[in-house]
């Protein structure tokens, strides 16, 4: 089927056109009155907008200003005043209203002391979140989408992990946000710092070169710590040996749709190892010598590639040509989410690999991402089905985000997506995903 929704929607004989969310929601984004768009796309209807909202906000400010000459504060707007002890005297007089605040928080501290962070989802996983203190807010704003569009309902733990000792007021909002039980974790120092074979004078050079040409993060030390992290080291801290899951979740992420299923079992039952959901192309300065590095270790370990494995999308190349004939295209999947099988980052080869890599020094010489390490090693030591596109998820990272297809959606009512379908990452010409259907042979835009 295709992602025209006309045709996904007058296909389906027992759902009338008038019925459709979509239709009725571009209906209202076209008329200018939406509510749900983000942004007003569509030209010539800013100006005729704007100034209808400052007329509206110019009217507002005669209003309050008046009320404020007429009951002597700001806080009236005609419900009341504050009284001398700066109490409102309206809600204090509606014992209703007081009532019904307090119920509300009692209600809140029943909820959390019966919630008992029992889990309900049968998998031995946790979400998993990397984040700095200061970070909270953030934090807090991935973690309530996740919680609303699918852990509710599952209650799987949190893990956060750290450079530094996690705040009392970090521990204290994000277990009140978390529906599961929360654990954090301190990262060693030795997993966040240069291993001593590093040399300070070369790592120097490159952030000199890299900040001169402008490169991403090229300057960064604690970003190199952090992919170095991401890349070797996350899966063996102490607080996620008991799971075989993970849910990488990044602070200001955003999630569009309801998950009616356990992602975790979905893998599990499918085996598969690893997932994506957006699909780009590294910088590549940032990696110059990633793929040389992986083609002389792809020599030394031949045992360790997997037979159908995913060259194809890693190359542009005639992927026949096999590792050492071919040359990396930079595509990558965005590892700022993933849902993926602990143990394969536990296993003999991802683990040799990355002691490979680390050796060689390319996560300070160069600045190479734990998205292009774990793609890469995904694509080769994998058969190319144990990696799983979840094309049913909407999902945002600045600064690119998708939402699924008409047809992948199989439900509006599901997605609140403030993309249109154009908008969307995948149709982007720097997308990696139509190398994607490509290698598992389906036409671009089918699914
Ligand atoms: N504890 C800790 N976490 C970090 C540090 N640097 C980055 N992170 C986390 O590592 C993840 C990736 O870092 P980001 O800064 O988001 O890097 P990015 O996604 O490549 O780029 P932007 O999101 O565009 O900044 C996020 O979850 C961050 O919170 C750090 O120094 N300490
Ligand atoms: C964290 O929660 C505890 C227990 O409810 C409370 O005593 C403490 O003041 C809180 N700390 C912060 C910084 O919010
Ligand atoms: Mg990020």
């Amino acid at each position: 089927m295709s992602y025209n929704s006309t045709n996904y929607w007058s296909s389906s004989p027992s759902r009338p056109d008038s019925d459709n969310p979509f239709e009725k929601y571009k209906a209202q984004r076209n008329s200018g009155s939406s509510n749900l768009g983000f942004r007003a796309r569509k030209r010539g209807y800013g100006i005729n907008k704007a100034l209808k909202v400052l007329g509206l906000l110019f009217v507002f400010g005669v209003l309050v200003v008046a009320w404020k000459g007429y009951t002597g504060n700001l806080y009236g707007y005609g419900l009341g005043s504050l009284d001398a002890s700066g109490e409102h005297t309206a809600i204090k007089n509606a014992g209703s209203i007081t009532d019904l605040l307090a119920e509300k928080a009692a209600a809140r501290e029943r909820l959390l002391a019966s919630k008992g962070n029992v889990q309900v989802g049968k998998e031995k996983a946790s979400l998993v979140m990397l984040v700095r203190n200061r970070e909270l807010k953030d934090a807090l704003t991935a973690m309530k989408q996740i919680e609303d569009r699918f852990n509710r309902n599952y209650h799987y733990p949190w893990t956060f992990l750290n450079d530094e000792p996690f705040t009392e007021e970090f521990r204290n909002h994000t277990t009140r946000m978390a529906s599961g039980a929360t654990e954090y974790g301190l990262i060693p120092e030795k997993e966040w710092s240069m291993p001593e074979w590093i040399s300070e004078d070369k790592f120097q050079e490159t952030t000199k070169w890299m900040s001169e040409k402008n490169v991403i993060y090229g300057d960064s030390r604690t970003y190199r710590h952090m992919c170095r992290y991401n890349s070797g080291f996350f899966w063996r801290h102490e607080a996620l040996k008991k799971y075989d899951w993970y849910w990488r979740v990044e602070p200001s992420t955003s999630f569009y749709c309801d998950m009616n299923y356990d992602p975790f079992t979905f893998m599990r039952e499918n085996n598969k190892k690893y997932s994506f959901v957006i699909s780009l192309p590294e910088y590549r300065e940032t990696i110059e010598t990633l793929w040389s590095t992986t083609q002389e270790f792809a020599k030394l370990h031949p045992q360790y590639i997997a037979k159908d494995n995913s060259l194809g999308f890693i190359t542009d190349d005639d992927a026949s040509k096999g590792i050492e004939g071919t040359d990396y295209n930079n595509c990558h999947f965005w590892s700022n989410f993933e849902i993926a099988d602990l143990n394969f980052w536990r296993g003999e080869a991802y683990t040799k690999y990355f002691d490979y890599l680390d050796k060689k020094g390319g996560f300070y010489y160069e600045r190479w991402g734990d998205a292009p390490v774990h793609s890469v090693a995904a694509a080769l030591f994998l058969p190319k089905d144990q990696i799983h596109f979840f094309s049913d998820v909407g999902y945002n990272h600045v600064p690119w985000g998708r939402c699924p297809a008409d047809d992948e959606s199989h439900d509006y009512a599901r997605c609140m997506c403030p993309f249109e379908r154009e908008e969307s990452f995948d149709l982007h010409q720097w997308s990696c995903l139509k190398r994607w259907w490509k290698l598992h042979g389906k036409s671009w835009g089918v699914i």
